[in-house]
């Protein structure tokens, strides 16, 4: 057979994203997968079920990472890889990480139906805790198969409740035995959705990110002091929540306090004990900074730590800083990104470069071995939200650029 003429099921990709979206599924028309919580266990059991449909063998590592592997011709020679994530954000979209797995699901239906034996074996992965949102850091399954995160290190962090993530991973029945460690692979390629404007702007389908930027995160908790709000007097307060909006407001200016070609926010925050009448006395907030160069989002970082440190001794609320976690920006084998373009110019599908502001398991994966993205369009530039979206056929045309990546990779001797 041709191989050049071979393309996904557009329909089949689509239905089965529709049905990985009722997993979770919100009023809003979004999904509430957060990691290791009973609905992320649902997706994973679904995701296991159609991979053994098709003679995928699946084994699961100790950080709960999934893996399908179909065999080639030779199996001696590392494999070729493509995958992304199950878990969402709180309230998050219908795309988001699903589509970079279920398009790898799709890119191995194909090839299984038509029969198509590559020279090199090929695996599917789901990894565990992309989005960081109920266990911080993000990208944990990722990092610890990269070897930059200590498996114990994630084992013991909690969520807001106090559970502790390698209990959960253990009451989802996804704790596997195999240890989570990097091994050979010949390329990682990552299918995603933008999560920006820009693809729509520039009225392109598919993209061709360069690169993720770096992305650092800190968490800050401030102590102040309690008390009655009617007859305490406004000098001599320790008020946390003061100090938190004095500092949040640094966050914000620091982009372009640094002459911009950064982001920085801050997305979360707890202030206890939240009574409208009691003035707080401890708020922890977090900082995400990210940037295409690694050393101004440091700096960035030095003189915010400097005005968080003021501003706590101003207002008498002493702050403890942890600098939580940090994944430098990553340039992706231009090589592999030049066949994304070359590949969606053969498919006749407009495409661009472009970079990353959003944080992937690539970029961890880019750190064992050649590695690239595929994106496609966010309407209206949205993600992270219920109303996240993106066109079916942009699904599928992104999804036949994903095929024929692989695939010519996965043909290599
Ligand atoms: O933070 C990110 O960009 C990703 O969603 N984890
Ligand atoms: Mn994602
Ligand atoms: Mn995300």
């Amino acid at each position: 057979m041709d191989l050049k003429k071979l393309r996904v099921s557009g329909k089949r990709l689509q239905s089965t994203l529709e049905e990985m979206a009722k997993i979770g599924g919100t009023a809003g028309g979004g999904v509430q997968r957060l990691t290791l919580t009973d609905e992320d266990r649902q997706a994973r059991d679904r995701f296991v079920k159609w991979l053994k449909e098709i003679d995928c063998e699946v084994t699961v590592d100790e950080m709960g990472n999934i893996f399908g592997r179909r065999p080639g011709q030779n199996n001696a020679l590392p494999p070729v890889m493509s995958g992304s994530h199950i878990d969402s954000q709180p309230k998050g979209g219908r795309f988001d990480g699903i589509l970079g797995v279920m398009g790898a699901l799709e890119v191995m239906r194909t090839l299984h139906e038509n029969k198509v034996q590559t020279e090199r074996p090929m695996v599917i992965v789901d990894w565990t805790n992309e989005e960081g949102s109920r266990f911080a850091p993000a990208m944990v399954g990722s990092g610890v198969w990269a070897g930059a995160l200590q498996r114990d290190w994630v084992y013991d962090r909690r969520d807001i409740t106090g559970k502790r993530f390698e209990e959960e991973l253990i009451r989802i029945g996804y704790k596997g035995t195999v240890p989570c460690q990097k091994f050979p692979v010949h390329c990682y390629y990552e299918f995603h959705i933008e999560q920006g404007p820009m693809l729509e702007r520039q009225n392109k389908r598919i993209g061709a990110p360069k690169g993720i930027l770096c992305l650092h995160w800190y968490d800050i908790y401030l102590t102040g002091e309690a008390n009655q709000v009617g007859p305490t007097p406004m000098d001599g307060r320790h008020d946390a929540l003061v100090a938190a909006a004095e500092m949040i407001l640094k966050v914000r200016e620091l982009p372009g306090r640094m002459g911009g070609n950064m982001v920085a926010t801050v997305g979360e925050i707890q202030n206890y004990p939240n009574s409208r009448n009691i003035i707080p006395d401890r708020v922890h907030f977090t900082v995400d900074i990210r940037s295409w160069d690694d050393d101004l989002a440091l700096k960035s970082w030095d003189l915010l730590r400097a005005d968080v440190e003021a501003i706590a001794g101003r207002h008498g609320c002493p702050a403890k800083i942890e600098e939580t976690w940090r994944v430098n920006h990553s340039p992706f084998d231009e090589k592999l990104v030049q066949r994304v373009t070359e590949v969606a110019d053969e498919l006749g599908y407009s495409n661009m470069l472009w970079v990353s502001g959003a944080g992937h398991d690539a970029s961890y994966a880019n750190q064992v071995c050649p590695t690239a993205m595929i994106f496609v369009p966010s309407i209206g530039g949205r993600s992270h939200v219920e109303i996240e979206n993106t066109r079916w056929e942009d699904c599928e045309a992104g999804c036949n650029v994903l095929l024929h990546c692989l695939l010519k990779a996965a043909l290599e001797k």
